[in-house]
């Protein structure tokens, strides 16, 4: 009986960490493919999509603006633990500066995840770390100084997991 008590028992803190490693899936890119907003539309060949679309030698561009912005709808409410972002490749990694990452479930009420400030490097990463438990179905980057100002980036990932 004790050894049939102490199998079972082995068992369910198997199944146990069976479960937590479950529920601690690796975080993946939950941005790639989805829907992107820009602010203000340049061309085709600079929309949205690229930059979700897995290429590091394209990128978006907006027209000059004070706040440009480009918004990811997630389509879904996800964890959201960190985001990358990386410059152009070609040239002029120093269109993107001073910029605002913000999460949250309504695009009228995000919440701040961190912000980058000064000027990018051609080709540069950045990763802003969310606060712990940050969760949402909108990812916004937008550039908050200067006056005259292109939001360029030849791709965004955003490292989370589906909330459930
Ligand atoms: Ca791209």
């Amino acid at each position: 009986m004790i050894l049939v008590l102490l199998a079972l028992a082995l068992v369910c803190v198997f199944h146990d960490n069976l479960v937590l490693s479950n529920s601690n899936d690796e975080l993946t890119n939950v941005a790639y493919s989805k829907s992107v907003r820009l602010s203000s539309y340049t061309s085709i060949w600079y929309n949205g999509f690229y930059a979700v679309n897995g290429m590091f030698s394209d990128y978006i561009h907006t027209l000059v603006e004070k706040s440009p912005w480009l918004r990811i709808d997630l389509g879904a409410r996800y964890q959201i633990h960190e985001i990358e972002v990386f410059a152009r490749s070609d040239c002029c990694g120093y269109q993107l500066h001073d910029v605002d990452f913000r999460v949250g479930m309504k695009i009228h009420k995000m919440h701040l995840c961190g912000h980058f400030t000064g000027h990018a490097s051609t080709g540069q990463r950045i990763v802003v770390f969310c606060p712990s438990n940050t969760t949402g179905r909108y990812v916004q980057l937008q550039i908050v100084a200067g006056n005259s100002n292109y939001l360029t980036s030849a791709e965004v990932l955003v490292w989370g997991k589906h909330v459930y």
